[in-house]
């Protein structure tokens, strides 16, 4: 949402927002925990340890000089009440469970509130290398979860560092609670990173691809705008949203009056219009090939039940290409067997319209969409796709409008239209199960290769982990969709689907965050690691190991940026030259990495590198029997490249 507000006017407001307080100056304010205040040490305890007693800490002028603070020769003073304490308390009414944070100094005063006044619980900070693994952490956390977590960053230096994973997000319409730090008034903060780190509209850098930011100037507007952004993260369609908070209101002292905490009310997700939905149930009873083509269609287990009973009230085909939306082995999964030409596609939040949308126009063939991705757009990135002109385009959350969509079409079907479903419902089921022996048959190529088929990973893997509670953290699709093809997908933990916005570097954090929400359920997590993604951030190996998340990492070890390969094989082959120097920038041999002693070195048990496909099943269930013991593990394999 884009703010206009001149600077005349913020110097203006943020005079306000330090009344009373005009008189202490940043070199002056100095917070002390409880240990350091018996010890009467009061001006010292800044850097204090909260059980060991105050460290050795410097004289506020030496930080001052080291910072370059504006102030240095202000005595020191103490700050019983900051309002970061009162920040705290609207954190909590928000039930949050973690926070995900690479330390700095914009936000130090809150760091300290939410470590002692808050006690590290509720949020409980989770300490993190790189702000985009921060971010990706509490992306990965909400596909399982269902609910976000905060990401705390580090002023326009840490913002930058989280952007393309708060891209990732609002393109996968995940909601992250972000709140940043800042220094906003010149006249009160220092030279050197204080000011440096700082920014005018902090919220600017990153508007373009967050559902929402602010930027509030008194703690009573921060516990509106945090639980406002809260409510916007999770009305569909979710996505990050980001609170800027001002060390003004963090450092200050609380006023005497303490501003009201407002109830947190949450909206209802939007349900389709009555006559819209009527009318999209007429086109699907009446279609002699119904599609449903499903994206981000729900979001809940119970979401996966609606669009069950939808697919067997028509007997309709389920194409689902993102996070586990449908079972994959029911009998209408699929996209309908060869020769399955839609005459009616229903697509259930489907981003891009382009292909079902003129693919259907081009044969006569008929486009319903729900999606409630039409109820927000933004100018710039161009993640909104196509302008296609579909046939019945119902704004409104899929999941929420599914029992109407499911009454309305039920109301439609007779008897005799009954028996003709059924009828379309067993040639479906048949062509569902040749696909699936036909993949059996697909993952036994190349079974005895070196380096290993990711055909034999799936299915070496499968046995292990079928009869335990496992969760699959990592995309799906670098790896052939195998899991999909092989294993029985039918919870909605059991997939949690891509980065939203392609962006690598998303894989190993994402997976970390996942496997911390499915920690608590003692479900066994899953990640086959891409090496590209890996060598983005891989400190969050460190974040695992040290926050004991217990996590199965396969190294998808094919040494190189695949993908990236292909597109420069490909365009050799359009300008009619040879592909032998496709390695150049897209390899990463000469020296191999070697990831096992990368993952030990930060903590975790690792093997390998694997090489030889007879020695991959006894590491994974070595790998398995520790992850179920909570530790994070890592076997790097050395892969074919897809
Ligand atoms: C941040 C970012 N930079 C570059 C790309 C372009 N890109 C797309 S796929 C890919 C290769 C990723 O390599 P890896 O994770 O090892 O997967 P592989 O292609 O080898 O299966 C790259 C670099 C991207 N999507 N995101």
């Amino acid at each position: 949402m884009a703010k206009a507000k001149s600077s005349v006017d913020r110097r203006g407001f943020l005079k306000g927002a330090a009344a009373g307080t005009a008189a202490i100056s940043m070199g002056a304010l100095v917070t002390q925990t409880p240990a350091a205040k018996a010890q009467g040490q009061a001006g010292q305890a800044a850097g204090a340890r909260g059980s060991g007693g105050a460290a050795q800490t410097p004289s506020g002028a030496t930080l001052a000089r080291e910072n370059g603070n504006a102030r240095p020769g202000a005595s020191a003073r103490v700050i019983e009440h900051p309002g970061s304490d009162f920040m705290v308390d609207v954190l909590k009414t928000l039930n949050i469970e973690y926070l995900a944070a690479n330390p700095g100094s914009t936000y130090e005063s809150l760091h300290e509130s939410l470590i002692n006044y808050g006690n590290n619980q509720m949020p409980e900070f989770l300490t993190c290398t790189h702000e985009e693994n921060a971010v990706a952490m509490a992306h990965g956390y909400y596909k399982i979860e269902g609910k976000p977590m905060m990401a705390l960053i580090h002023g326009d230096i840490g913002l930058q560092h989280a952007g393309m994973a708060i891209y990732n997000a609002y393109c996968d319409r995940v909601p992250i609670f972000m709140v940043v730090g800042n220094h906003a008034d010149e006249a009160e903060r220092g030279a050197g990173v204080q000011s440096i780190h700082s920014a005018q509209d902090l919220g600017a850098m990153v508007r373009d691809y967050t559902k929402w930011d602010d930027e509030p100037y008194s703690l009573g507007a921060f516990a509106d705008s945090a639980l406002r952004g809260y409510k916007f993260a999770m009305t569909p369609p979710m996505g990050p949203v980001l609170i800027v908070a001002n060390n003004e209101i963090q450092a200050h002292p609380m006023p005497a009056e303490r501003p009201r905490i407002p109830k947190l009310v949450m909206t209802a997700p939007p349900a389709g219009d009555q006559a819209a939905v009527a009318e999209a149930a007429r086109m699907l009873v009446a279609a002699e090939r119904p599609l449903i083509q499903c994206e981000r269609a729900v979001r809940t287990e119970n979401g996966v039940k609606l669009l069950v009973e939808l697919a067997e009230t028509l007997q309709a085909p389920v194409n689902s290409t993102e996070r586990m939306n449908f079972p994959n082995r029911h009998p209408l999964a699929g996209n309908g067997g060869a020769g399955y030409q839609p005459d009616v596609t229903l697509c259930l939040e489907v981003n891009d319209l382009l292909n079902e949308g003129r693919g259907a126009r081009a044969r006569g063939a008929k486009t319903i969409s729900i999606s409630s991705t039409a109820l927000m757009h933004k100018s710039n990135i161009q993640d909104f796709g196509h302008y296609v002109d579909i046939d019945l385009d119902i704004g409104a959350d899929p999941e929420a409008t599914l029992p109407y969509l499911i009454d309305a079409c039920k109301k439609l079907i007779t008897a005799d239209r009954k028996r003709a479903l059924a009828d379309r419902g067993a040639k479906i089921a048949a062509a569902h199960l040749k696909a699936r022996q036909q993949a059996v048959s697909d993952a036994s190529f190349g079974w005895t290769a070196s380096p290993v088929s990711l055909g034999r990973l799936a299915a070496e893997l499968w046995p292990l982990v079928k009869n335990e509670d496992w969760s699959f953290v990592s995309p799906q699709g670098f790896f052939g969709n195998w899991p999909n093809r092989l294993w029985n997908m039918e919870k909605k933990y059991h997939y949690i689907g891509g980065q939203g916005a392609g962006g690598m570097g998303y894989g190993l954090p994402a997976s970390v965050g996942a496997a911390l929400a499915n920690r608590k359920y003692g479900r066994l997590s899953i990640n086959v690691q891409t090496d590209g993604d890996f060598n983005y951030s891989p400190g969050v190996l460190w974040t695992a190991a040290h926050h004991k998340i217990p996590l199965l990492t396969i190294m998808h070890n094919n040494r190189g940026y695949h993908q990236e390969v292909m597109f420069v094989e490909q365009q050799a082959s359009l300008h009619n030259r040879g592909a032998d120097r496709a390695h150049i920038g897209t390899k990463l041999w000469d020296p191999d990495i070697q990831y096992a002693k990368i993952a030990q070195g930060y903590g975790w048990y690792a093997e390998g590198p694997i090489t030889d496909p007879n020695d991959l099943a006894p590491a994974l269930k070595r790998g398995i029997e520790r992850v179920k013991k909570g530790e994070p593990v890592l076997i790097d394999l050395v892969t074919q490249p897809r």
